[in-house]
């Protein structure tokens, strides 16, 4: 009798450690939201943020993920940051720039010429401040993800040149620079939240639209879209961030253990998404008419687009403007 009590009593005992183990654990919780679906590097990334922030902080942190705009479209997820209602997502800069307009530098056609130019600016000191001013919007800039360098498609025709864009229902991100661009080569062009943007296309409502590889193919754009071309027009780099209200009522050990998982998962994100946008076009091309321009088609493109660079370098700042084009030129002669 006395021996099962005891066997009782200690069930009770692991049951009571067990549940206080478990409401010690996930003090805090982190819903975080994305526009891409779970097949992108961007998704795989934030996996790899969860695993991190999950094991370092011992379970006193617990990050479900959302994807394919479930929680909304980037500029409703980055308010909902701001009311504490979400904390977590990470859009292009090109929708930031109606919460920080220095974002908008970013998105001036054909400014980095490489993948490590873009590294070089986003992780050095004009990135970085950029980073920085996004907490005067209730939200916190952990890192510079990778969205990757923009292509169009179209579901008309072949384009080798501005001359073939002139006409085209073009898809663009809220943002005045793209439309700007594509206004500049002739293009018709229409912003809309990348949620309603398959449809669209599905529709007919527009004829192209421009993103990279991994996006074009992982979100089967190739379905309603015939032809594509590496304009290559624009790198788009996302930005990882956090609700500041959420941020701020996390002890100083925690919001050290997101800061270093954002870093280490900006790493992997980079070395993920170019290898996977490189797979992509090679299969691309089994499903679209793929056209790779010469050096000289693309000059042309990069000449069609200069005027945007006069348009908007006041709007964004000169100073901005000129300090990024500087760090590119000093990246470059290393
Ligand atoms: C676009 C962007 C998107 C991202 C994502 C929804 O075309 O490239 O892929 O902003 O967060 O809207």
């Amino acid at each position: 009798m006395r021996k099962k009590l005891m066997i009782n009593l200690s069930l009770v005992l692991l049951l009571l450690l067990t549940f206080s183990v478990t409401s010690l654990a996930a003090e805090y919780t982190i819903n975080a939201g994305i526009g891409l679906n779970d097949k992108s590097a961007q998704y795989m990334s934030l996996e790899y943020f969860k695993k991190l922030v999950e094991e370092r902080s011992d379970g006193k942190i617990e990050v479900n993920l959302y994807h394919s705009s479930q929680l909304g479209d980037d500029r409703e997820m980055m308010e909902a940051l701001q009311m504490g209602t979400q904390q977590m997502t990470c859009p292009s800069t090109a929708p930031i720039a109606p919460f920080v307009n220095g974002f908008k530098v970013f998105d001036l056609p054909f400014l980095f010429p490489t993948h490590e130019a873009a590294d070089y600016v986003l992780d050095g000191p004009v990135g970085q401040n950029l980073l920085k001013q996004l907490e005067d919007e209730g939200l916190v800039g952990l890192a510079y993800w990778e969205n990757g360098y923009r292509q169009l498609t179209n579901s008309k025709r072949p384009v080798e040149s501005p001359e073939d864009v002139k006409g085209l229902k073009v898809r663009t991100m809220e943002n005045p620079m793209h439309l700007a661009a594509w206004k500049e080569m002739g293009a018709n062009p229409t912003p809309m939240a990348f949620g309603e943007l398959f449809s669209a296309m599905q529709q007919g409502v527009v004829d192209g639209q421009e993103n990279p590889w991994g996006t074009i193919y992982l979100q089967n754009f190739f379905e309603v879209q015939d032809y594509t071309t590496d304009t290559g027009h624009v790198y788009s780099p996302f930005v990882l961030m956090m609700s500041k209200q959420f941020y701020d009522k996390l002890p100083t050990d925690l919001q050290q253990v997101v800061k270093v998982a954002a870093i280490e998962a900006k790493h992997h994100n980079r070395k993920t998404n170019r290898a996977m946008n490189a797979e992509y076009l090679n299969k691309l091309k089994d499903v679209m008419e793929v056209t790779i321009l010469t050096p000289e088609q693309k000059a042309e493109f990069q000449k069609a687009v200069q005027p945007v660079y006069d348009q908007f370098k006041d709007e964004i700042g000169a100073e901005l403007v000129e300090s990024v084009q500087q760090q590119v030129e000093e990246f470059q002669a290393q």
